[in-house]
């Protein structure tokens, strides 16, 4: 998969120099480019943002710079994703769904945003993390890519997936490690039993509580399709 990320902050990208995204890249798994908007910029000083039509607070984007940066990158096969507060809500589904794309394209927006016409040129996605606002969309874009990325093949490890929070609809069961005994308190015996079907049956119910407890949402909302 390529991934390609227009940006006025190409800097804010550096936690994916680490770690496993990083090492997907030198595999040749996955390969991101980071564009700066700003290289586009015909204006004498490199401006990148503009007044609103209708007045009001705030600037929107210049349209200039988005658009010549995204045509500098876009084929057939992209698939544009404008990270929004006004965008459906993400999740792992939608995740999921993402990951299947040979290109993607991000624009993160600053300021009030961007101009509505690049959205429907570019037939663009808009998508939010979630019900609050964030001074740019680096964050979301982080987010999101690194996200969909756990579902390309080749980035984990296989069987990685099988067992997390949401893939079965349920949240993950609560985990132990060494020592057996820590602060008083024990792992519980049946983890410990070498009984397989047991544990299967201890984590299920113990999934089941915490999705009560936590995400009563996922019970009501039925099955998840992944
Ligand atoms: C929140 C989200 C997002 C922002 C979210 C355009 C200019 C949007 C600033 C940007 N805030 N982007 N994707 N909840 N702010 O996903």
């Amino acid at each position: 998969m390529r991934i390609d990320i227009l940006t006025l902050f190409p800097e804010s990208f550096a936690p994916f120099k680490e770690s496993i995204i990083s090492r997907a890249q030198k595999a040749g798994t996955i390969e991101i480019n980071l564009i700066n908007i700003r290289d586009f910029s015909c204006d004498k000083h490199k401006r990148c943002d503009d007044t609103p039509f209708g007045g009001g607070a705030g600037m929107l984007m210049s349209v200039q710079p988005v658009f010549d940066a995204l045509k500098s990158v876009l084929t057939k096969n992209s698939k544009v994703i404008f990270p929004s507060p006004a965008g459906k809500v993400y999740n792992h589904q939608i995740a999921h769904q993402l990951a299947q794309n040979e290109h993607l394209i991000f624009v993160c927006g600053h300021y009030e945003g961007i101009d509505q016409r690049l959205i429907e040129i570019f037939d663009m996605e808009e998508i939010s993390i979630g019900d609050y606002v964030l001074t740019g969309g680096e964050i979301p874009a982080m987010v999101i890519i690194d996200s969909l990325l756990r579902f390309v093949p080749g980035v984990l490890k296989e069987g990685s997936l099988t067992e997390e929070s949401f893939s079965n609809g349920l949240l993950e069961y609560p985990q132990y490690t060494r020592p057996q005994s820590f602060e008083g308190l024990d792992v519980p015996a049946v983890l410990v039993s070498g009984n397989h079907a047991e544990i299967a049956k201890w984590r299920k119910q113990e999934s089941i509580k915490k999705t009560k407890k936590n995400r009563p949402d996922l019970l009501e909302g039925g099955k998840s399709e992944n």
